[in-house]
């Protein structure tokens, strides 16, 4: 009883309190009534806001797992790289601190879950997605990146398709597989003396389109092709074509494919005491095919777009610094980080980290990167792509010969109406 008295008297006192406190605030004293108030210290100029930060997400794809899975890890370290350092310089982008976060997937080279990680980065928001690494799975995702509206730039894809298909969200800074195959037909034919031709590819988007155009080149210039065989990105054995191609007595056997099979199937025709010369592009063109083929790489061929990594502008500093992180490189590494320095060269450009923002900006990308300046054709392919070839000596890729590759234009001239990507 005592106890319910005392609580009611408190709560009478706490209302009183509280209609003063109101009424205090609702009812100032005239400002005339008021006490004097000190003279105030001048107040010091108010700090500036800090700028907000945002996380940017940049999607990358290539296959970490299977047959080539060390070529993805070079593609993923590259772009990891490029992160990397543009997070440690301090990005600034449109009045907000930048954080770029990599995103990485693995796709597995198989154009199925190429389709699966690229919805997984469409329904993860990304900003913009560097790759894939096959052109197989590169083309089926470049629909889903295209319908999202995200920017896709594919350090790596070749085949010719991947541009070709009207999405406005593709580009590439590699020269494609028709500039590619026709300087390999050639060569077969010419430098390599290929009067009777065999080809071999493994059925996917790259090594089919790249032995394609590799047959209209050799063909043009008057090599006969004996016969056209093919086995696939998981093959193992070669015995059974190469046994029917030996048959046909070729100069040169040409491959559309990777390393994984190059390799062994170049140890394989030695064995079988094949005496043609072997010639594949650019996804031969490891170390690993030197590797997996062991001596009988020695005197073999291919060709990779672009130049030497010691003729490309930044081709040593890039080569230093990416081998002191994640030992020698394999393949497309130089071309995946430039991939990223011109996404977000893009953004700086556009004032902004939206897509729909800063898409317009990349077709109009002028930017001199670790492997060329880099400037787009309408479709979004690298302009003047050149393609180098070369020769296994000592157990080592010797550079022979650059073909092709007209300079781009001079960063500041006018492009043409129409020449710029919409
Ligand atoms: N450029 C050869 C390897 C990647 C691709 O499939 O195109």
């Amino acid at each position: 009883m005592q106890d319910s008295r005392i609580s009611t008297l408190t709560l009478a006192v706490f209302a009183a309190l509280a209609v003063v406190g109101c009424s205090q605030k609702e009812e100032p004293k005239p400002q005339a009534a008021a006490p004097a108030a000190p003279a105030a210290a001048p107040a010091a100029p108010a700090a500036p806001a800090p700028a907000p930060e945002v996380v940017v997400k940049l999607g990358h794809v290539a296959p970490l797992t299977g047959p080539q899975a060390h070529l993805g890890k070079d593609n993923e370290n590259a772009a990891r790289m490029a992160v990397e350092e543009l997070n440690a310089k301090g990005l600034e982008i449109g009045g907000a601190k930048v954080k770029l976060e990599l995103v990485p997937e693995d796709d597995q080279a198989d154009p199925k879950q190429g389709t699966i990680v690229a919805q997984k980065l469409v329904d993860a928001k990304v900003n913009g997605v560097v790759g894939h690494l096959n052109s197989g799975t590169t083309i089926p995702a470049s629909k889903i990146y295209s319908d999202a509206g995200i920017p896709q730039i594919s350090g790596s894809a070749t085949n010719p398709k991947y541009t070709q298909q009207g999405f406005a969200t593709t580009f590439r800074v590699m020269a494609n597989d028709v500039q590619q195959g026709k300087v390999l037909g050639e060569y077969a034919a010419r430098q390599l003396a290929g009067k009777n031709v065999a080809i071999i590819d493994d059925r996917t988007a790259y090594g089919q389109g790249l032995a394609d155009e590799f047959e209209k080149g050799a063909t043009a210039v008057g090599a006969k092709i004996a016969t056209r065989e093919f086995t696939t990105d998981k093959a193992t054995d070669f015995a059974a074509i190469l046994t029917k191609i030996k048959s046909k007595k070729v100069d040169v056997i040409f491959y559309g494919g990777m390393d994984a099979q190059g390799g062994p199937m170049t140890k394989q025709m030695k064995s079988l005491g094949i005496k043609a010369k072997f010639l594949t592009g650019d996804g031969g063109c490891t170390p690993e095919y030197i590797k997996l083929a062991g001596d009988a790489s020695e005197g073999q061929y291919c060709s990779l777009p672009g130049v030497p990594l010691d003729q490309m502008p930044g081709g040593k500093a890039f080569n230093d610094a990416f081998s002191a992180k994640y030992g020698q490189i394999q393949l497309y590494a130089p071309y995946v980080y430039d991939a990223v320095m011109v996404m977000v060269d893009s953004m700086k450009r556009a004032n902004s980290v939206e897509p729909a923002k800063y898409l317009p900006e990349i077709g109009k990308t002028d930017y001199q990167g670790v492997t060329a300046k880099i400037q787009f054709d309408e479709k979004g392919d690298l302009k003047g792509g050149a393609i180098s070839l070369y020769q296994v000596k000592d157990g080592k890729w010797e550079y022979r010969e650059t073909i092709g590759g007209a300079p781009a234009a001079p960063a500041d001239a006018p492009k043409a109406e129409g020449e710029q990507k919409k």
